[in-house]
């Protein structure tokens, strides 16, 4: 047994009960075989890997608060820091109800080597909860922010950890959220991004993952000798990710066909009407079924379907595995020449070699959905010397951003003969870094 493989089957005999975790720790450490191979003794006298898969600190805390019946409700709350190597713990909140340890673990390790990647100096964390955002009163949600940050304000600060949105958790609840840090430490501080603009927010960081997600898709595209305009897109999801990825491709001249939410999907051949489905999720908070009020024409289905659609990029932009190997032999059969993860790990591992192996571009998430969280790093910069930069400024460094971390897979893809494998590119080039930094540190 190699090192690696040693490592890996006592992870998944550690944390058998982590399926999610498991995932994301098996795709990382397949795709490093090569460069661990090359160093071996070194790593393993390093435990490098060792050190890699276990958080810094995993911290889970009960969070009551108060619905509008006056029952007291109970949550839990999680707050992983997985790697502070390169920089202070930085990723986001997610409320959703299948919110566990695992999830917010194979986030905050993904977060790591995304973060990385930005080539910002940002560590890898994660947090959230099992509260279900759906249906509750903006009253509610507010009592659960509080509630959220009344014991996180604990482990988190400017320089220590600086969380930010994720599913369920966006520029209202990252208000109330900062609101209740300011007035229990009685601090202004950067500890939050995504902030709304009066505040301390930037300029872009709520358009970034979608539109870094598009320039990355661009620049695949362009160095493939292909244009993107004219393109078919599919995109799942209807949330902040999914609204500004849409909103790029059809600047970018490319036709969006569909959009999904959790109860069901639509498809529109003339192309989406991004100002209505901006109106149902942003403004009425509604569901995506909605949408043939607007546009009577367009299909609504319940369920999944979205990649049962002919289409030429597939932007899966809602959650985990979402997009298993039955939906690559479909979109592959369809002809689709690249699939370009908004979402953190929505392609499975099964599906993501299918597509590999048909030649289908396919870039992940940790490297395509990076703009996010590299906007917050601009925003903790401008937070940091007092300033707010404008919008093309914070874009224009973002499009420079995504540019960067193209080439800088494909390249690490290249130097170990996986040529156009840009999920060993990915891994390899966010590991190469957190491992100089960790190992410069000595043993911690
Ligand atoms: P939002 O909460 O704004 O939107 C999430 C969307 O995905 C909604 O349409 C939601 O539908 C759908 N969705 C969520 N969970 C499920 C599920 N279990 N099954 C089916 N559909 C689901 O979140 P974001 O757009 O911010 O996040 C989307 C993805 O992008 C996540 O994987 C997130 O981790 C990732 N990401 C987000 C970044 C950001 O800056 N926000 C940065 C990088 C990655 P419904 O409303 O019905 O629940
Ligand atoms: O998954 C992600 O990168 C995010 N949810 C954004 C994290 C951040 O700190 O902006």
């Amino acid at each position: 047994m190699s090192y690696l493989s040693d490592v890996l089957a006592d992870v998944n005999r550690k944390y058998s009960y982590q399926p999610e975790f498991l995932q994301a720790v098996r795709e990382v450490l397949e795709t490093l075989e090569p460069v661990i191979l090359k160093n071996e003794d070194f790593y393993k006298k390093e435990a490098v890997l060792e050190r890699l898969v276990e958080p810094d600190r995993q911290i889970i805390f009960r969070v009551p608060w108060v619905d509008d019946a006056g029952n007291i409700r109970v949550n839990t709350g999680y707050r992983v820091q997985f790697n502070n190597s390169i920089g202070p713990y930085k990723g986001g909140i997610r409320f959703h109800p299948s919110v566990t340890l695992s999830v917010i673990k194979f986030l905050g390790f993904e977060q790591t080597f995304k973060n990385s990647l930005t080539g910002l100096p940002m560590g890898g964390g994660k947090g959230g909860s099992d509260f279900d955002p759906k249906g509750k009163s903006e009253r509610e949600i507010m009592s659960f922010c509080q509630s959220f940050m009344t014991e996180l304000y604990k482990y988190i600060g400017a320089d220590v950890d600086v969380p930010a949105g994720d599913i369920g958790v966006g520029a209202r609840e990252v208000g109330y959220m900062f609101g209740q840090f300011k007035r229990i430490k009685g601090s202004f501080e950067g500890v939050l991004t995504g902030k709304g603009l009066a505040y301390g927010g930037s300029l872009a960081r709520k358009e970034a993952t979608g539109y870094g997600l598009l320039y990355i898709t661009e620049e695949l595209f362009r160095c493939h000798g292909m244009s993107f305009a004219g393109r078919t897109v599919a995109i799942s999801g209807a949330g902040n990710v999914a609204i500004h990825a849409a909103e790029k491709a059809m600047q970018l001249g490319a036709l969006v066909v569909t959009m999904s939410d959790s109860n069901g999907w639509i498809y529109d051949p003339k192309g989406v009407d991004l100002a209505a489905v901006k109106e149902i999720k942003e403004v009425r908070r509604g569901r995506i079924s909605e949408y043939i009020e607007y546009r009577p024409s367009a299909e609504y289905h319940e369920g999944r379907g979205v990649w049962g659609v002919k289409c030429d990029v597939a932007l899966p932009c809602a959650t985990q595995n979402e997009l298993l190997l039955d939906d690559a032999r479909t979109l592959a059969a369809n002809g689709a020449l690249a699939v370009v993860e908004g979402a953190n790990m929505p392609t499975s591992i099964e599906a993501t070699k299918y597509l590999q192996e048909r030649g289908v571009l396919f870039v992940p998430g940790k490297a395509s959905n990076a703009g996010g969280v590299a906007v917050s790093g601009l925003e903790m910069s401008q937070n940091s010397g007092r300033l707010s930069w404008s919008f093309e400024e914070v874009d224009a460094k973002l499009k420079d951003i995504m540019v960067n971390i193209y080439h800088n897979i494909e390249a690490a893809a290249a130097k170990y003969g996986m040529e156009g494998n840009y999920v060993a590119g990915a891994n390899i080039t966010g590991f190469e870094k957190v491992v100089s930094a960790m190992t410069a540190h000595g043993a911690c």
